[in-house]
């Protein structure tokens, strides 16, 4: 009796040993984060040496909750807008694309709204919009101010991934039609090219996350026809971290959602504060 206990044990530890070295292989193939800096920020995937996946994933555990702005409208189509950083000028150069996708620069919009100008859809407060994935006008359908299939505009969506250690993950988008992606202030993602249908997979992303709270800006442009964004991360790191918005249904109850996350950021940013207070004390 013991001696099978013994084995059933051994067997198990030799199991998940060898589970364990295939997760570790899967994850080395995946390749390392590739920060996309000078020409090769515009530049899409293919020329780079990407080969598209083409995988449709109807059944990926995609994030339906995004922290958003209103949109940026008559964008000339994807192309023309698509390089240009509409953040900087309609914060008054409080943020760009960059610092709106730190924590820092998330924390700016408690208080910063977005004015893109009467001609491109003007100032719009942030809120949480929840999309539907399997609809492939899911940017136009969250918008009031949009009509249905609307065309010519930008959109900018937030995440906050709340991650129990530093990693190597990897996000999988599917867009109509041009995506940027930047996650903690880099530029991870430029593609131009749509993706063939709301939950279709051309690329499969490494980006490294740290400990604690990450901020995930995903930018779609759309000139005509069907308007989707979507976004799924790899299922193990989709069961280890916390994405956010969770249930918030607006601003305020959003950054409610994320206070314990960025604590420590918080806490950080007010010290000088407090050092100052008590140098004037003496
Ligand atoms: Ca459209
Ligand atoms: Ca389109």
């Amino acid at each position: 009796m013991r001696k099978s206990i013994l084995t059933i044990a051994l067997s198990v530890f030799v199991l998940s040993l060898f589970l364990g070295l295939s997760i570790v292989a899967t994850a080395a193939v995946v390749g390392d984060p590739v920060i996309l800096k000078g020409d090769d920020a515009l530049a899409d995937p293919e020329p780079r040496g990407l080969t598209p996946l083409a995988q449709d994933r109807p059944d990926a555990p995609w994030i339906l909750n995004w922290y958003m702005p209103g949109p940026y409208t008559a964008n000339g189509g994807f192309a023309v807008s698509g390089p240009i950083d509409h953040i900087k000028a309609a914060s008054g150069d409080a943020l760009t694309q960059e610092s709106l996708s730190t924590v820092d620069g998330l924390m700016k919009t408690k208080t910063t709204n977005l004015d893109f100008g009467a001609d491109n859809g003007g100032s719009e407060d942030w809120t949480v919009k929840t999309i539907d994935a399997a609809d492939g006008n899911n940017m136009s359908t969250i918008y009031e101010s949009l009509e249905a299939d609307a065309s010519n505009f930008d959109t900018w969506a937030i995440i906050v991934i709340e991650s129990p250690k530093d990693h190597v993950a990897v996000m999988s988008p599917a867009q109509d039609d041009y995506a940027q992606i930047w996650v903690n202030g880099d530029k991870y993602h430029n593609d131009t090219k749509w993706t063939g249908g709301a939950t279709k997979v051309n690329y499969d992303i490494p980006i490294s996350l740290k400990e604690g709270a990450n901020v995930l800006l995903y930018r779609c442009g759309e000139s005509g026809g069907s308007d989707y964004f979507n976004l799924h991360l790899d299922s193990a790191t989709m069961d280890a971290v916390s994405i956010f918005p969770k249930t918030a249904k607006d601003k305020d109850a959003f950054f409610k959602e994320i206070s314990s996350v960025v604590t420590a950021v918080d806490a950080r940013s007010k010290l000088p504060i407090i050092w100052g207070a008590v140098k004037a004390l003496k």
